[in-house]
């Protein structure tokens, strides 16, 4: 990769230690693509807390059986039409669904989104996943 750069850091031995044990136990096979990592997902939060439009992924598992949950799931996706990218649904077993919502948004919105939706009676779990930032034209950046 011709734009790589290479620098040195200076870091207190046990904290290099401890850095060394986390990234075994994360099973990276090297300390810069941790630290990149790390880079990446600091920076990521500092777009999320600047409102800025990131893409995310909403997981939710539910029983379906609970009354007027499906229903009323469904008419929150639809308060939020402008957001959802795209939902897949998938039928767990006898009694619980699970649903992966993709949304564009900013910080406000996708918790906004993703509170409402956690608030439902039947609801087991809903996890929030950062996926990437945006810009204004919906191009990808770090
Ligand atoms: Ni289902």
């Amino acid at each position: 990769m011709s734009n790589l750069v290479r620098f040195g850091i200076s870091l207190d031995r046990d904290l290099l230690e401890t850095f060394d044990e986390r990234i075994r136990k994360k099973k990276y096979t090297n300390r810069s693509e941790a630290i990149r990592d790390l880079i990446r997902e600091d920076l990521l939060r500092q777009d999320w807390r600047e409102g800025e439009t990131v893409a995310a992924a909403i997981t939710m598992v539910y029983d379906h059986h609970q009354r007027g949950l499906v229903a009323s799931l469904m008419d929150i996706q639809h308060d939020y039409h402008h957001a959802i990218i795209s939902s897949q649904h998938v039928h767990l077993d006898h009694h619980n669904c699970l649903e992966i919502i993709v949304a564009k948004g900013t910080a406000e919105v996708l918790e906004e989104l993703h509170g409402r939706l956690k608030a439902q009676k039947g609801v087991f779990h809903v996890g929030l996943a950062i996926a990437s930032a945006m810009d204004d034209e919906g191009e990808h950046h770090h």
